[in-house]
């Protein structure tokens, strides 16, 4: 064998292994999805008609006559549920939220869209008046560090940019102007949360393998957990709901 297949081979030899340690080094650092649908067995109570957003003419205004209502319990045909929050109950410490881009939280309608959200702790909330009229955008949270404040939106007003420094579930967006007009924005300290869309469906991305509590929890009917296990593959749970 002359020098240079020697060397090539030398060559090929430490290529092999850095490849194996990169790939090996990927493999451990790998993350998978946790997914899962939610249903709701059962009828749930109806929702209720918002009158005074009738009695608004601006707000009135955008729904033809069509009485608008709560939106408690989001349901779809066969019981895909919406509007859960579902999070890796006790992970903190983890959040990226300095450097998530921003939630919004739109005022269309004289109604909060979305009316469940799930942020980070330090993600910017943007929120917007998408309407003809002034809001009043009043945040009454519960937990200390946390701040209570009280803003003037007018029509084609600036957004409004909100943080909140500590976990939170459904922290209390009202509107003073509109007493019907709710949101409820849940705070995690890390990445690792969904809110269940109209299909029913969640997923919380880039799980780091471990052993987590999953916690699925509706505003109206509390909350469930199941335990999983995350290692290399994407793990489902289902969580289902029930109307007693
Ligand atoms: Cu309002």
């Amino acid at each position: 064998m002359n020098y240079s297949r020697t060397n090539w081979l030398v060559k090929k030899a430490v290529l092999s292994i850095l490849t194996v340690g990169i790939v090996g080094a990927w493999q451990a650092a790998s993350a998978a999805d946790i997914i899962g649908v939610i249903t709701l067995k059962g009828t749930p109570p109806a929702e209720k008609d918002i009158t005074p957003l009738m009695d608004n003419p601006d707000c009135a205004a955008m729904y033809n006559g069509k009485m608008p209502t709560t939106h408690f319990y989001v349901v779809g045909p066969n019981g895909e549920f919406a509007d859960v929050v579902v999070s890796l109950k006790g992970v903190t410490g983890k959040s990226t939220g300095a450097s998530a881009p921003p939630a919004v939280l739109d005022q269309k309608g004289c109604l909060y869209s979305p009316q469940i959200l799930a942020v980070q702790t330090g993600q910017k909330i943007t929120v917007r008046n998408s309407d003809t009229c002034v809001h009043n955008v009043h945040c009454t949270p519960a937990v200390a560090g946390n701040a209570e404040r009280n803003d003037v939106q007018m029509p084609g007003g600036a957004d409004l940019t909100y943080t909140f420094p500590q976990p939170e579930m459904f922290l209390r967006f009202k509107c003073d102007v509109h007493p019907w007009m709710f949101a409820w924005v849940s705070v995690f300290d890390s990445p690792y949360f969904s809110v269940s869309d109209k299909d029913g469906k969640f997923v919380i991305k880039n799980v780091p393998p471990g052993k987590y509590t999953v916690e699925a929890n509706h505003r109206k009917l509390g909350a469930q957990t199941q335990d999983v296990e995350v290692a290399d593959k994407d793990v489902t749970v289902n969580f289902n709901f029930e109307i007693k």
